[in-house]
């Protein structure tokens, strides 16, 4: 480089890392200040299966665990989630004394660092285990009959973390979901509220997480994805987004009312739709 108090011959190389690229002063991504930009993303399957081998270095690890299919099954983790998945397996194999690590451990622990530990003690009624059961039913039954949706991986009504009750599908890296793929995962979505009216004609709280994101999901695809052919290609709202960290901070409105109109009616044919 020839960042300014640095002569181009004494050998230092600058380095440098960010989580906000975008608020970066311009100056100093001028050419010839740092010649190479390394993006560094979520790991894919060959890397997450690289960075568990170097958390199990030094750990008791059976000689059943398969890391191949570890890495195939935490689509999504960030090394510091693998780090930790290590680790909580690890946790688990002492407090079952045993002396290795096995699959066992493992699988469990994925599910802990995606949804939190198991409440085993909370204690739930037998109506509303009825409902929690009817409603993972209802997820998972619709799951089964799309042919956009991965396969089932588990259904249960053992709490854990915020939820009392999940249903999981396998997941794969994913670059380029598809709009037949959304539709198809707002109909999952929605198939837990919908065995709850089904069987009860009654509905509860439970369904704010799903409905939430279904919601999201279905602005998204109208706002930012151009998947609505009403509204055709085209983005609303300028977004201030940390791209890197996948938050929202403010929306500038930069369309009309009679705009906003037609996103809501487009938002929610979406969701009806599903339904
Ligand atoms: C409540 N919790 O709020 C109780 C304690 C419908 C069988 N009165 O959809 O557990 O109702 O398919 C992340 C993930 C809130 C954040 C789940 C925030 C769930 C979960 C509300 C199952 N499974 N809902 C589901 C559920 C609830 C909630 C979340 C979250 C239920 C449902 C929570
Ligand atoms: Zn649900």
């Amino acid at each position: 480089t020839e960042m300014d108090g640095f002569d181009t011959n004494t050998g230092v190389i600058v380095v440098a890392a960010t989580n906000r690229p975008d608020i970066l002063d311009p100056a100093l991504l001028r050419p010839g200040r740092f010649d190479r930009r390394v993006i560094l993303d979520r790991p894919d399957i060959v890397g997450r299966k690289a960075i568990l081998k170097v958390h199990v270095n030094g750990k008791p690890l059976d000689n059943t665990v398969n890391l191949e299919v570890i890495a195939k099954q935490t689509a999504g983790f960030s090394g510091a989630d693998l780090a930790n998945l290590v680790n909580e397996a690890a946790i688990l194999a002492a407090r079952r004394s045993k002396i290795t690590i096995q699959m066992q451990e493992i699988e469990e622990s994925i599910d802990r660092v995606i949804a939190g530990p198991e409440r085993k003690s909370l204690k739930i009624s037998p109506k509303e285990k009825e409902i929690i059961a009817y409603h993972e039913a209802g997820h998972a039954l619709v799951a089964r009959m799309l042919p956009n949706i991965e396969p089932l991986r588990k259904i249960t009504i053992i709490p854990r973390g915020m939820a009392l009750g999940y249903t999981k599908t396998l997941t794969e890296d994913k670059y380029l979901p598809s709009r037949s793929q959304f539709k198809d995962e707002l109909v999952m979505l929605l198939g837990g509220r919908v065995a709850e009216e089904v069987i009860f004609s009654e509905v509860t709280t439970g369904a704010q997480n799903d409905i939430k994101v279904a919601t999201d999901l279905s602005r998204k695809m109208v706002t930012g994805y151009g998947m609505s052919s009403a509204l055709g290609p085209r983005t609303f709202g300028n977004k201030q987004e940390l791209v890197f960290l996948g938050r929202e901070i403010s929306e500038q409105r930069d369309y009309s009312e009679k705009i906003a109109q037609q996103i809501d009616t487009e938002v929610d044919g979406l969701i009806q739709e599903a339904y």
